[in-house]
């Protein structure tokens, strides 16, 4: 059987996410051990290649693997011929423009005939041009907030996730280009069969990540409430309704999304829910 062979990073930040997620996906790896470059899943039409993400789209347009994970940000970055396939909601970041601290920004004219440093060279002459804004780009590979400090730009365009790598740097974030996850990409075009292993996988994938972002909630609840109750609670249809021992008392079960929950919870309490409990969700398919 043709296997989907699928191209993840070796070490990195996306590493560990992407090979979790493919077991949570049900997907076995027989190696652990990082220094070998390519394993087959014992148990899935899956082969999998480990190399720098930078490399990914390239491998993927070319059809040397048929599938990757990388981050949005590598993937707009490198304009190859990929699809962008599923957000995966993991590497979560942002490529944003910093400047020195202690120069007063009014806007992206600023940078009318200002020095940007970038390993991002395509994503920034996209934003400037969008902007008509008039800017050189100086493109460096590593340690871009640097740049500013020896005077060898006036300003940077980078990944941005807490903020700390600038703030020591002594820079501010000013224009927010991109918000960039994890994403799964996939070749121009894939055989029939690799076309649904690839569908097979993102069934597993989303049922993994819908049930990441969903909990089961269980309360007890005042009979003479449960009309109003259930007009907070969305569930996948309506919440299970269970009569508990104690008369006039019921227990209520519901899925909702992590953000619907703490929205509500207040509500919830203030009908009169009880004892609430919340239960993490393995897989769920709608
Ligand atoms: O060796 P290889 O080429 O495979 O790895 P790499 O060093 O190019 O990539 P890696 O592992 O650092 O990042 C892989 C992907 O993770 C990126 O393409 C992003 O999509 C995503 N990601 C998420 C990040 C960050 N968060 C991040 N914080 N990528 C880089 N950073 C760096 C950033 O460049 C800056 O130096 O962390 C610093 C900023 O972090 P804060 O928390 O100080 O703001
Ligand atoms: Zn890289």
């Amino acid at each position: 059987m043709e296997k989907l062979r699928i191209a993840l990073q070796k070490s990195g930040r996306l590493s560990e996410d992407s090979l979790e997620l493919l077991k949570a996906c049900g997907v076995k790896l027989n190696s652990g051990n990082k220094q070998v470059l390519r394993t087959v899943s014992p148990n899935y039409p899956l082969e999998i290649f480990f190399m720098r993400d930078d490399d990914i789209p390239e491998y993927v347009s070319d059809g040397i693997a048929d599938i990757g994970i990388v981050g949005e940000n590598v993937y707009l970055e490198k304009k190859k011929d990929c699809r962008a396939v599923e957000s995966l909601g993991f590497s979560k970041c942002r490529l944003s423009i910093a400047i020195d601290k202690n120069i007063e920004y009014e806007g992206m004219a600023f940078f009318n005939g200002k020095r940007i440093a970038t390993s991002y060279p395509n994503i920034l002459r996209d934003h400037l041009k969008e902007h008509n804004i008039d800017a050189e780009i100086h493109e460096i590979s590593g340690s871009v907030e640097l740049a500013p400090g020896i005077g060898l730009a006036d300003g940077i365009c980078d990944i941005v996730s807490s903020g700390s790598t600038l703030f020591s740097n002594g820079l501010k974030e000013v224009e927010t280009i991109l918000r960039s996850e994890a994403i799964l990409i996939s070749g121009p075009s894939l055989s029939a069969q690799k076309e649904k292993h690839l569908e097979d996988l993102l069934f597993r994938i989303q049922a993994v990540n819908k049930g990441r972002s969903h909990k089961y909630i269980l309360m007890n609840a005042p009979n003479d409430k449960i009309d109003e109750i259930t007009k907070v609670l969305p569930g996948m249809r309506s919440p299970t309704v269970l009569p508990l021992a104690e008369e006039g008392w019921s227990s209520l079960h519901a899925v909702m999304s992590d953000d619907a929950f703490w929205n509500d919870i207040d509500k919830l309490k203030e009908l009169g829910a009880e004892g609430i409990l919340v239960v993490p969700i393995q897989k769920m398919v709608s």
